[in-house]
């Protein structure tokens, strides 16, 4: 049977990330983990109510423990590759208003997005969301959770499980984090801004 689900291709050459997310973190976190969270979930609907599912429905509705997991995780690494550019992209657009209003300056919010993600215990995603008042929000999920199941709409994440960062920082979370901003596609982020304040106004 064909697989239902496929792994997204990077935006961007493997390379193109670096020195801030080295080639070799990409092809072991895009070519092997999200890889098998695409393969586990392909494998796990067979035969079940999502086997022919979107990804966004299955990550939404899902009870099942392993579905869940790497339904989310699929969901959540095609999302984190699409909020990273190469390096040089200038903060821009409608957001950093928003930004400023809300948490005093573009470095305020990094500061607090900065202490979330450090702070995380364990495994898991620090998120900038917009909730249903259209406000905006830092938060952080464990393992493979994610806003979707909690009513938010994710506009930006960093991936703070080990396996994102260990190969360029080792243990140190905080030296990735500093080089994430570095490569923080804010095109996208701005536009997922965008998106998310029409589809509350609908
Ligand atoms: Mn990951």
């Amino acid at each position: 049977m064909e697989n239902k689900h496929t792994l997204p291709e990077l935006p961007y050459a493997m390379d193109a990330l670096a020195p801030y997310i080295s080639k070799e973190t990409l092809e072991y976190h895009h070519g092997k983990h999200h890889a098998a969270y695409v393969a586990k979930l392909n494998d796990r609907i067979k035969g079940t109510e999502f086997e022919n599912k979107s990804l966004e429905d299955i990550v939404m509705k899902a009870n099942d423990a392993a579905i869940f997991n790497n339904a989310a995780q699929a969901w959540n690494h095609a999302f984190y590759w699409k909020c990273l550019c190469p390096p040089g992209e200038k903060a821009v657009g409608d957001i950093l208003d928003v930004i400023a209003r809300k948490f005093r300056s573009l470095e305020g919010f990094k500061t607090e997005f900065d202490t979330t993600a450090a702070n995380h215990f364990g495994s898991g995603w620090t998120w900038l969301v917009m909730d249903k008042d259209g406000k905006l929000a830092i938060t952080s999920t464990h393992d493979a959770d994610t806003p979707l199941r909690h009513g938010q709409i994710p506009l930006l994440t960093c991936d703070v499980w080990e396996h994102a960062y260990y190969i360029d920082y080792r243990n140190a979370r905080p030296e990735y984090l500093k080089g994430f901003w570095q490569v923080v596609n804010w095109k996208f982020v701005n536009e997922q801004f965008k998106q998310a304040s029409r589809k509350l106004a609908a």
